[in-house]
């Protein structure tokens, strides 16, 4: 494996652990798509190598509101960590993080074993459940800018993520409406169609996208079909949800700062 390569995940993994911004990595090098999903994997093998178990995949850019804030136009996809999952109705301490923001999102629970080529109608019969989720992306390049190589090598700003209770299936989700409120307050709305027209297509993607990986969607993972509508970037003491009719709630609170910081 080329050191070029994995000194560029050494130096993503350092700057999210030590929380601490970089530079793009665009600005010095180029990087193909290939050799930025390369370095994701030598980011997440690092985690790996920590203890850190797989629990699914994100999908990132499955929306124009998210494609638009960021001005990444692609199709991207992430690799999520047990390390990253936060329990509904928790905290999250925000000096883990560099810049975190939250998005309101819907996970697929996988039933099924899925990988490849799939039809929307195979995809969906191998999901046992839905539920309303949260990501909290914390990109690792300065001012949360970056090329679409530089956001698939830093495992597309995955930080962490706050799914809600477990739904059967309903009947049609490709039009639920989509609230994210911050402090009880609405602070974006959007609807599951603005996912690809439907968010089974990012589930159709996600087993393509990993089967190209050489991996699979197994029993118990979680996909996120990526954020309806754009990001919040998160302050101390805040309260978010979000809501997806007709399949529930998922809240979290973030940490007042802590002493020290306060003030700053
Ligand atoms: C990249 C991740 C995009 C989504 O849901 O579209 C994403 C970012 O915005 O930093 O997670
Ligand atoms: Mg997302």
């Amino acid at each position: 494996m080329s050191a070029r390569l994995d000194s560029m995940a050494e130096k993503l993994d350092e700057a999210a652990i030590g929380q601490h911004a970089i530079a793009q990595l665009s600005i010095d090098t180029s990087l193909s798509v290939a050799d930025a999903y390369r370095v994701q994997n030598l980011l997440v093998e690092r985690r790996l190598a920590r203890g850190e178990k797989r629990v699914g995949v994100k999908l990132g850019f499955t929306s124009r509101a998210k494609m638009i804030q960021m001005g990444v136009h692609d199709l991207i996809w992430g690799q999520l960590t047990d390390a990253m999952l936060v329990s509904d109705g928790g905290h999250l301490a925000l000096d883990e993080f560099i810049h975190p923001r939250a998005e309101p999102e819907i996970a697929f629970l996988i039933g099924e074993r899925l990988t490849g080529e799939l039809s929307e109608q195979t995809a969906l019969a191998a999901v046992r459940s839905v539920a309303p989720a949260l990501e909290i992306i914390d990109s690792r390049y300065s001012d949360f800018k970056f090329n679409l190589a530089d956001v698939i090598a830093d495992n597309c700003s995955s930080a962490a993520l706050v799914v809600g209770p477990w739904q059967p299936l309903p009947g049609d989700i490709d039009n639920l409406d989509v609230l994210l409120e911050i402090d009880g307050q609405p602070a974006q709305s959007g609807s599951t169609a603005a996912i690809l027209g439907h968010p089974v297509r990012a589930l159709v993607a996600a087993a393509r996208l990993v089967a190209q990986a050489g991996l699979e969607l197994e029993p118990g993972w979680v996909v996120m079909a990526g954020a309806a509508t754009a990001a919040e970037t998160l302050r101390p003491g805040m309260r978010v949800r979000a809501t997806v009719s007709g399949i529930g709630g998922v809240t979290f609170s973030c940490d007042e700062a802590p002493r020290e910081k306060q003030g700053r």
